[in-house]
């Protein structure tokens, strides 16, 4: 069945690991009518954990799309990984969805990645709710995970639901907008009734609550408010729904999945109430290169955003894509702006979970799966003509965690590298390349779990041996100090003789300036066509340095003299003159070697700050500030690439698997002593060979 825009919702869950999104995505499910039992996520039969690794792991790792049909409405909702290692799809999902729920455990409030997660929708000045999960457990406290909200998010938040008791004693949720009562009742659906005596008072307060938040939404409605000291219920929604829309009010929500309690009065706000596409833009590059907003439309001609690729053993290729204006349909034709190609639509489905529906036509504000595309990758923008703007891409974050790969057997290296291309189509976080420079081929992603599974997923599905180590470091050379140096070139042979001689001085140059070439010859000492020799020579010198063999950067040549030979002088002579006069220079000019420094992020929890803080002073790391907030510290310092090799692990063991990080490159820093002395040396059998032509 297809849904026009106005009537569709989408809506990501999402939160720390453990919090019970799959439970809660299942157990909506459930009360949405769509399936007819929720299983749990130990027995690995739920609806959204159902690749093979998310089974044997019992965890998360990619997200999951499925829809429940409550009041007219659709509403998708994305169940997401908790792993900061899985992060590319929580991010895909937030991009697709016009509001997301945060799942927050009732019994420890706010944990690393959902500050991590709040930090990322503020980014994108995103709408979302706190559903506070697992309300029937031993100290679970609704009250105290707002207040933590509260303190750590520095703004308010609003319950639409409050839990009646907590542990053994929790007896269901109040519905505070609609004044009533759902009980629960265990594996049953919950059940609509009164609100129980003792809960009468702090119903009535949550709803003055609730009647301040709505006219926030709207000046007139709060002139309404201070003359009539309330709302009509019409008042109530215009309200809510504008002060959600702007973001202005953070939903709260309670209950227990596993009771089934407090998922309709949340369908019920998601489909009354929660920010749907119908209102929303996404926003595009124009064919200037400007960006632009892009208002969800329907009466547009069509275009889409490939959202995420997935590959399902008997379906093949799955290209999830959201609509944004316009509609389309199964067999139908579109172009693919991205790649310049037109594509061939032939079947289009919904999903529930793993389960595919075919439908005929998907609207604007809707997302569904194109299966067998040609030429469909993540990030693709789909329209019905050429020419159209584009959508902006995913917006990731950088990979904090490498590793070096080959198969063991060298006939298995190319099968492998297409498994790992494959693999980074799937998951955007996660990159492959081949580093030409250290001469290996090298992974990276999110974390070390990421990489794990995608390596034993390879391993036991393609039947390939492989081993990792840790990557080299891609250190540079630069000087310090001027230097001079000629060199002649000269060979006489039977026929033709080669000859060119190269004067040159080098210098220094700020870092970061790579290099800059300066012709000073006067009179033609060296004539002019065999100055591109002479730079060629000069570029391959700096090529590898004389140190290690590293690239050599931030070096200023200047040639300044030469000469040449009428018969016998040519390109390659100036070329390899050139490079040789280099050497020497740069051999006189007190050569360091530089690494790369990298700006590190740390999240822990305060009990462990100290051994954090220590553990990167013993890796050479700079701390260049700390903040505190609701004892969660975050530390930013700078420390050498080669210390954070390990990071993700050396992190994980300080902090009992509950910090987080995240890394990209700062600058190159000079290296000097006993750790060059090593680098050098580790370097001599890897050192490029000099080749004479
Ligand atoms: N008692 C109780 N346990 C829950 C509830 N929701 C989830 N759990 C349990 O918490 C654990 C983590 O749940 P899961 O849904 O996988 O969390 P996720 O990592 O956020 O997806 C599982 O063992 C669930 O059975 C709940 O409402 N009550
Ligand atoms: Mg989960």
């Amino acid at each position: 069945m297809s849904y026009s825009t106005e009537n569709i919702k989408n809506v990501s869950i999402a939160g720390h690991g453990q919090t019970g999104k799959t439970s809660l995505f299942e157990h909506l499910l459930f009360a949405g009518g769509v399936i007819s039992r929720a299983e749990t996520v130990e027995s690995g039969k739920t609806t959204s954990d159902y690749s093979p690794e998310e089974i044997e792991r019992k965890i998360s790792i990619h997200a999951a799309l499925a829809h429940i049909e409550r009041k007219g409405k659709k509403i998708n909702f994305f169940d997401t990984p908790g792993s900061s290692d899985f992060t590319g799809d929580v991010i895909l999902s937030f991009r697709a969805s016009e509001f997301a729920l945060l799942a927050v455990d009732g019994r420890s409030g706010v944990q690393i990645e959902t500050i991590k997660l709040w930090r990322n929708l503020d980014g994108r000045n995103k709408p979302r709710g706190i559903f506070v999960t697992r309300m029937d457990e031993e100290r679970a406290g609704f009250e105290n995970v707002l207040a933590d909200v509260k303190e750590k998010f520095k703004t308010g938040v609003v319950p639409f639901t409050m839990p009646m008791g907590s542990g053994a004693a929790y007896k269901g949720v109040i519905d505070v907008l609609n004044g009533k009562a759902w009980f629960a009742q265990g594996d049953a659906p919950e059940k609509e009734g009164e609100i129980p005596p003792e809960f009468k008072d702090a119903a009535a307060a949550a709803l003055e609550r609730l009647i301040e938040a709505a006219a926030e939404g709207d000046d007139t409605l709060m002139e309404h408010y201070i003359d009539k000291g309330s709302l009509s219920p019409e008042e109530m929604h215009k309200g809510l729904i504008e002060a959600l829309s702007e973001n202005k009010i953070v939903p709260a929500f309670a209950g227990s999945a596993l009771k089934n309690s407090g998922l309709v009065p949340f369908l019920d706000f998601a489909a009354d109430i929660a920010p749907g596409p119908a209102a929303a833009r996404d926003s595009g590059k124009n064919t200037n290169g400007e960006e632009v907003d892009v208002p969800v439309d329907p009466g547009k001609p069509l275009s889409a955003l490939v959202i995420k690729t997935s590959y399902d053993q008997f379906s093949g290729k799955l290209s999830w894509i959201k609509i944004i204006n316009g509609k389309l349909s199964a067999d139908s034709e579109a172009f693919n702006v991205s790649e310049n190609r037109k594509e061939r639509i032939g079947k289009l489905y919904v999903c529930q979970g793993k389960k595919l529906e075919e439908v005929k036509e998907l609207f604007a504000g809707d997302i569904g799966i194109v299966a067998k595309s040609a030429t469909f990758k993540t990030n693709d923008t789909v329209t019905a003509g050429e020419n159209a703007l584009q959508f902006v891409p995913l917006r990731l974050p950088d990979p904090v965690h490498a590793v070096a790969v080959n198969a063991l057997a060298k006939k298995d290296d190319d099968k492998l590298g297409e498994f790992l291309v494959r693999a980074a189509e799937e998951d955007r976080t996660f990159r492959y390349s081949f580093n030409a420079e250290t001469k290996e081929a090298v992974i990276s992603g999110m974390g070390e779990l990421q990489i794990n599974i995608i390596l034993d997923k390879i391993r036991a599905n393609q039947k390939i041996e492989m081993e990792t180590h840790v990557p080299r470091v891609a250190y540079r050379e630069t000087i310090t100090k001027k230097a001079g140096a000629e060199y002649t070139h000269k060979k006489q042979t039977g026929g033709h003789g080669q000859y060119g001689k190269v004067v040159l001085e080098i210098a220094p140059l700020p870092r970061g300036e790579k290099y800059r070439f300066v012709n000073a010859i006067f009179g033609g000492a060296i004539p002019k066509n065999y100055i591109p020799g002479v730079e060629k020579g000069i570029v391959e010198g700096m090529a590898a340095g004389t140190m290690a063999g590293y690239p050599v950067v931030d070096v200023e040549v200047k040639i300044t003299d030469g000469k040449y030979h009428p018969v016998d002088s040519s390109e390659l002579s100036f070329k390899l003159a050139a490079r040789n006069a280099f050497r020497e220079a740069m051999r006189q000019s007190s050569p360091t070697l530089l690494e790369p420094v990298m700006s590190l992020t740390v999240f822990v929890e305060e009990k462990y700050l100290g051994d954090v803080m220590s553990d990167l002073s013993g890796k050479r790391g700079k701390i260049l500030g700390q903040d505190s907030v609701g004892g969660i510290a975050e530390i930013r310092a700078q420390v050498p690439q080669a210390e954070l090799l390990r990071y993700s692990i050396d992190l994980r063991s300080v902090t009992s698997g509950t910090g987080s990080f995240s890394v990209e490159f700062d600058h190159y820093a000079p290296i000097a002593g006993k750790l060059a002395d090593e680098i050098i040396k580790a370097a001599e059998a890897f050192k490029v060979q000099e080749t004479e032509e």
